[in-house]
């Protein structure tokens, strides 16, 4: 793969690194309400696995279950109910690159998002079915891609889930995207998604799932990666790796995927995205077109099913020609509001505040 246009079956994307390769979508691209393979981003830890063939591709189920399994893709589809669901994945560092002091790693603006339509079987019913041992409390996930230095002994990445969320009904073991193969840098030919939670959770090139009577302690686990201070920290601060924390659910957060930043715009026009909050539902959208001091409510939509994000329109009419910004913010479930400003953290993750959009009216 190494010498292929890496951004082969993708449409539109920005290409942030190539080795490993990331990229994302920019936000008009991701107007549709179920995302296309060619506008899903790709976040790569390392680089591709040497085949991402099905033909002979394994997942073991091992550790403290009961029965230790083995199953080729054909296997998961007999034994186990195939579902097919709308999940979104966001990675845990998309807006990165709004932090200031910066934040070293991808500069992702807002497009580390997409929502496609997963195929597959639940992460459930295969732990279930193995036997879930009662001192279990995390998963771990293992996956083909090598690690950038070429060393076969290390893993780019190997996270994993409290057994507790593993254990939800929404989380699938994904054979298919959209109703076709998945997309190499997608994981083919197998990976997990589990919506709402930091992207890294979502093993691509599937090939074990462990179960542990510990946190796991994989590639990316520890120190830094993936995790925030356990308490809230000045910006720049230099905080210990001790009193960093594993991240969980993606905070409320959405998008304008129409008009797009800069565009030119009549004096009324529809504005409309998605939103999404991990584990939770979203049960607000508010537009903004006068720099957040007067709001309204835009339509919004359930969720196809639970871990999809939600989509939203509002029609809106600027009073006279002129520059304006569309602010878009949603509030969950619970009442939590995306904020204006960003609460820092070193490695820049968890940046959900509210997404600006410019427009020449007129
Ligand atoms: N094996 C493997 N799985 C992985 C990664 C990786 O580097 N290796 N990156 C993770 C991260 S950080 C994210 S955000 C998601 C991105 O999924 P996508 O590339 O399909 O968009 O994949 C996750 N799964
Ligand atoms: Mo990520």
């Amino acid at each position: 793969f190494a010498s292929e246009n890496p951004l082969d079956g993708k449409l539109g994307l920005t290409l942030l690194n190539d080795r490993p390769v990331n990229a994302e979508t920019p936000p008009e691209f991701l107007d549709d309400a179920i995302t296309p393979t060619d506008r899903h981003f790709i976040r790569n830890n390392g680089l591709m696995p040497d085949t991402t063939a099905a033909e002979g591709w394994t997942l073991t189920v091992d550790g403290f279950v009961d029965t230790p399994m083995e199953y080729s893709i054909a296997d998961l589809r007999e034994q186990f109910e195939v579902v097919t669901l709308a999940l979104t994945i966001e990675c845990g560092g998309n807006g990165r690159a709004f932090f200031e002091p910066p934040a070293s790693g991808n500069q992702w603006t807002y497009g580390a998002v997409g929502c496609s339509e997963w195929t597959g079987v639940r992460l459930r019913d295969v732990l279930e079915k193995a036997g879930v041992q009662s001192n279990v409390v995390y998963t771990a996930h293992h996956g083909a891609d090598i690690h950038l230095s070429g060393d076969a002994d290390k893993a780019p990445l190997s996270r994993g889930l409290p057994i507790d969320k593993a254990l939800t009904d929404n989380i699938l073991i994904a054979f298919q995207m959209n109703g076709s193969d998945l997309h190499p840098m997608n994981g083919a030919p197998l990976r997990l998604v589990v919506p709402g939670w930091p992207g890294s959770c979502s093993q691509k090139w599937l090939t074990r799932i462990e179960l542990r009577d510990q946190v796991h302690d994989g590639a990316k686990m520890t120190g830094t990666s993936y995790r925030v201070p356990a308490f809230p920290v000045a910006p720049g601060a230099d905080v210990p790796e001790e009193d960093f924390v594993i991240m969980e659910r993606m905070p409320v957060k959405s998008l304008v995927t129409f008009p797009a930043n800069g565009a030119a715009s009549g004096l009324e026009t529809e504005v409309r995205g998605h939103a999404w909050s991990g584990d939770r539902s979203v049960s607000a959208v508010e537009i903004s077109t006068d720099f957040g001091a007067t709001w309204s409510a835009a339509d919004l939509d359930d969720p196809v099913n639970d871990g999809a994000w939600q989509n939203w329109r509002a029609n809106v009419s600027f009073p006279q020609a002129g520059y304006y910004e569309v602010w878009a913010r949603a509030t969950d479930s619970e009442g939590v509001m995306q904020p204006f400003a960003i609460d820092w953290n070193p490695k820049g993750y968890l940046n959900n505040t509210m997404h600006r959009v410019g427009l020449q009216v007129g």
